[in-house]
C-alpha cells in the first residue's frame, strides 16, 4: 500500500518497519520492547504538518540539559510491537521534550496512549549517547531479546563475562561492539532507577544488557541500531547452541586471535576484557 501523509516520511517509515522487523524476530511478546529515535530538525519540519494540539507537559522523573527541545518519535506504553502496522497512531507518536529538559508532551500519535515505560531509560541513554558520539547516536532500541535472556541465567553478570561469551561466539563481534556490553543487574523496569544504571553502562558501551528482562541497543540509524541487536543476540544464540551440547568446549576464538581481529579492522577492543 502507498504510504501517504506522515507515514511516508521517511524517518517515521523507518521506525515502523525497525519496529514490525523486531516483532518477526520474535523479540517482542506482547507489549515487550520499545523504540525511541531522535528525529532530526529537518524530520521535525517534515512532520509539523500533521502535528495536532499538544497535550500537556508530563515530567519524566529524569532530566537531561542536552536533549532540551528535542523531538523523538516513541512506541507506546503497553502497546504491542504486532500492531505498529496496523494501528500506528495508537501505538507510536511524537513527543516534545521542554526547554527544561525534564518533560514530554505529545505532537502527534499516541492517541489515547502515552510514551513507552521505559521512556526514562531511553531519555537517559539518548542523552549519554548523543554526548558520547558527538551527536551521531539517534536510536534506542529494547528489545526482550530470548538468548540473551536466557544467558543471564548461567553467566556471571559482569560486563567482561558476558563480553568475552558474546566476541568468542562469533567473529564479527569484536568488530560490531569492540568496547563490550555493560551488564545490570535485576532491577525494577520502567523507573529512573535503572534508567540512571543503565545510562551509567551507555557512557562506555553501544549496548547494555538487562538480567532476566532483555538488550538495550542503540545507534545512529534504524540499520546500525537493529543490526547491533540482531548480531548480539545472534551470538548470545550461538553460544547457547554450544552450551546446550553438553560437551567441553574444545576451540574457541583465543585472545589473540580476537586481538589480531581487532587490528585487521581497525577497532579498539576493550582490553580489561582480554587476558
Ligand atoms: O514495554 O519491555 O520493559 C514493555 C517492556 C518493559
Ligand atoms: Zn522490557
Amino acid at each position: 500500500m502507498e504510504k501517504t501523509g506522515i507515514f511516508a516520511v521517511e524517518c517515521v517509515e523507518g521506525f515502523m518497519r525497525m519496529c514490525n522487523d523486531g516483532w518477526l524476530q520474535g523479540w517482542h511478546e506482547r507489549n515487550g520492547g520499545n523504540l525511541t529515535y531522535r528525529m532530526k530538525e529537518e524530520e521535525v519540519e517534515a512532520c509539523r504538518p500533521y502535528f495536532t494540539e499538544p497535550g500537556p507537559w508530563v515530567k519524566m522523573g529524569v532530566q537531561a540539559d542536552n536533549l532540551a527541545g528535542e523531538y523523538f518519535i516513541t512506541t507506546g506504553s503497553g502497546k504491542f510491537f504486532r500492531n505498529v502496522e496496523i494501528k500506528p497512531e495508537e501505538s507510536l507518536g511524537i513527543v516534545e521534550i521542554n526547554p527544561e529538559g525534564d518533560a514530554w508532551r505529545i505532537v502527534w500519535g499516541l492517541v489515547n496512549a502515552k510514551p513507552t515505560s521505559e521512556f526514562p531509560s531511553h531519555f537517559m541513554n539518548h542523552s549519554v549517547r548523543k554526548a558520547a558520539t558527538n551527536g551521531a547516536n539517534r536510536v534506542i532500541y529494547h528489545l526482550h531479546a530470548t538468548n540473551v535472556i536466557a544467558l543471564t541465567y548461567v553467566l556471571p553478570l559482569t560486563d567482561r563475562d558476558f563480553s568475552r561469551a558474546l566476541w568468542q561466539s562469533a567473529t564479527e563481534c569484536p568488530v560490531v561492539f569492540p568496547e563490550g556490553v555493560g551488564v545490570c543487574p535485576w532491577m525494577v523496569p520502567g523507573g529512573a532507577d535503572i534508567a540512571m544504571a543503565t545510562s551509567e553502562l551507555m557512557k562506555t558501551y553501544q549496548a547494555a544488557i538487562w538480567a532476566q528482562h532483555g538488550l538495550f541497543a542503540s545507534g545512529p540509524d534504524f540499520d546500525i541500531t537493529f543490526g547491533l541487536a540482531h548480531t548480539i543476540e545472534k551470538s548470545a544464540e550461538i553460544y547457547w547452541k554450544v552450551l546446550a551440547t553438553g560437551q567441553p568446549i574444545r576451540q574457541t576464538i583465543t585472545d589473540d586471535a580476537l586481538r589480531a581481529i581487532a587490528k585487521d579492522f581497525g577497532v579498539q577492543l576493550n582490553e580489561a576484557f582480554l587476558d
